[in-house]
């Protein structure tokens, strides 16, 4: 019983830190809204100020606690934005990773002709970041933690396009088993959600896109694609104390398509 009360599953005061809120079709986003009915406190980043404009009635409408700029390929950003998490809540227990970056360019055509600089861009914003964010966020998380990011299936199996961004996801689905296995000993848990393909802002545009969409519709076991309020419902899982077991995880939430072989 909770006689008036407010309607709550599990993450009751949670500080969470969510990176990579762009618009309302974000992933992050998806995940924000579950982690805010559960009962979480929010905070949010943005990158570059041409969001900024999007995110921030995001962020009023969740009741998110601030708003602050970071580029994660800034060291000077990071620490400033773990100042910022120091100051406002003293500490952490929640954080979400749902960023990444690669050239127009090397998400079409052959894997083969990938550029240096844009390979290390990839690596850089997409996997490295996540390693960065754990050096800052885990001192925080003296209570303990939970840290989830965001892969996709390109990281294990080729799909033809997703090129650079597999190789730098199949980076950051290895990071993720050594984050966990140095964060474990202080209570902090770290795992992945492999989502299926989502209609976001980072999507719109790529080449093939659509059409990736079209065969997990018809292929998937469940013939259809994964909605943006199911990978914020399995983020809100691994988040809470009835993932307390899980870590070094990389849970497929995908309507099943990892499964086929053919
Ligand atoms: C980025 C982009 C990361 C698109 C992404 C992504 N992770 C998944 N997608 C969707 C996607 C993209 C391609 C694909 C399959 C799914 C774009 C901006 C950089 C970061 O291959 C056919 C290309």
């Amino acid at each position: 019983m909770n006689p008036g009360g407010t309607v709550s599953a599990g993450l009751d005061g949670r500080r969470a830190l969510v990176l990579g809120v762009a618009n309302q079709r974000s992933i992050a986003w998806g995940i924000a809204e579950k982690l805010a009915a559960a009962g979480a406190r929010l905070g949010f980043t943005y990158q570059g100020e041409k969001l900024k404009d999007w995110v921030q009635p995001l962020v009023a409408s969740a009741k998110g606690e601030f708003l602050v700029p970071c580029d994660v390929s800034s060291d000077s950003d990071v620490a400033a934005l773990f100042r910022h998490v120091r100051e406002a809540w003293g500490g952490l227990d929640i954080l979400v990773h749902s960023i990444a970056f690669a050239k127009r360019e090397d998400l079409e055509g052959e894997y083969l002709r990938t550029s240096r600089d844009g390979f290390l861009l990839a690596q850089e914003v997409s996997a490295y970041s996540l390693t960065r964010l754990c050096q800052e966020a885990a001192p925080l998380m003296s209570a303990g933690g939970a840290i989830v990011a965001l892969t996709y299936l390109g990281g294990e199996r080729v799909v033809p396009g997703y090129n650079v961004m597999g190789v730098a996801k199949a980076s950051l689905e290895m990071s993720v088993r050594y984050l966990a296995a140095d964060l474990g000993p202080r209570g902090i848990r770290v795992n992945a959600i492999s989502a299926g393909p989502v209609k976001t802002l980072a999507a719109r545009g790529v080449s093939g896109f659509t059409q990736i969409l079209e065969i997990v519709e018809k292929k998937a076991p469940l013939r259809r694609n994964v909605a943006l309020e199911e990978i914020g419902a399995a983020a809100c899982f691994l988040l809470s104390g009835a993932a307390g077991a899980i870590t070094g995880e990389v849970l497929h939430v995908d309507c099943g398509f990892h499964v086929l072989g053919m």
